[in-house]
């Protein structure tokens, strides 16, 4: 008997389990239109459960729900850094228009307004790279330094607040309207996602999260290849739309869009105005 086949009763007991619960969550989506929070896999709410309604799931047109444990749920607000929306900064630099990364500003300062003072974490992410430029690959500086006329990663601009993308800069830092405050996390990573280049998978995991509500800059970049990363990882995950922004507003819709393709291929798509009500209908305060 192969190795393989010796094991097949074990594979099989496995499978059978999970796509038992899978028939059942199907049945109870079928019914409610909701994606229940999943007790059998990771046990009892340790906080509320709310329901946030998400669009165009699992067809373009529908609606359907997603229930969170407010205990269990991180709200993320990625690279929301003067680098990105800021003036003198990156994206400045690069000659983009700010007001297209600056429009998430007010609608992520409300999600933070509301979720402050309850059970829901809140985690910020920077992008940036040692002082040195260590971790910061030679192809993305140089293609910064083109796009940026001369003046790239690791350069200060003219009249500049620092250098840019470098950490401890203040253009690197978060912007004051939504700095971070007591309680709450933030994530250095060196690259456009964080799985690879930064603890963020240790800091979700040691504090519980099953369920991430995404926001930050920008779309088509960063916040995707988070919100990519952090589907295969198995969180369940909801981008606000209007909590985030492109460098380009055709590429802002083509990111939204492809989250909802194939019924949610990397998880749901809200906005501000439904989580908040649903977080106020929690009582969670
Ligand atoms: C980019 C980011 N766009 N935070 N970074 O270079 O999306």
């Amino acid at each position: 008997m192969s190795e393989i086949r010796k094991y097949e009763s074990l594979l099989q007991k496995n499978r059978e389990i999970l796509l038992e619960k899978v028939q059942e969550g199907y049945e109870y989506f079928k019914e409610t239109k909701t994606f229940a929070f999943p007790t059998w896999l990771y046990g009892p709410p340790k906080g509320k459960l709310f329901k946030l309604e998400v669009e165009d799931c699992p067809q373009f047109g529908d609606v359907a729900y997603v229930e969170f444990d407010s205990a269990r749920t991180a709200f993320i607000a990625i690279d929301m850094q003067v680098d990105f929306c800021g003036e003198k900064g990156y994206v400045d630099v690069m000659g983009y228009d700010l007001s297209l990364t600056a429009a998430p500003i007010k609608p992520i300062r409300n999600v933070l307004d509301a979720v402050r003072g309850t059970d829901i974490k809140v985690v910020h992410t920077r992008e940036g790279h040692e002082p040195d430029l260590s971790d910061a690959p030679f192809n993305k500086v140089l293609r910064s330094k083109i796009i940026g006329n001369g003046v790239g990663i690791g350069d200060i601009p003219p009249n500049g607040l620092g250098r840019l993308l470098v950490r401890g800069e203040k253009n690197w830092d978060i912007i004051e309207q939504l700095y971070p405050v007591e309680g709450e996390y933030i994530v250095d990573k060196a690259g456009k996602g964080a799985y690879g280049s930064s603890t963020i998978h240790m800091v979700l995991k040691n504090l519980g999260v099953t369920h991430l509500v995404i926001s930050g800059i920008t779309t088509d970049v960063c916040v995707h290849t988070i919100m990519r990363e952090s589907n295969d990882f198995g969180y369940w995950c909801v981008l606000l739309k209007d909590c985030t922004g492109a460098t380009d507003y055709g590429n802002y819709q083509s990111a939204i869009k492809s989250i909802k393709m194939q019924g949610g291929v990397f998880g749901w798509v809200s906005d501000s105005q439904r989580f908040i009500d649903a977080v106020k209908s929690a009582n969670l305060k």
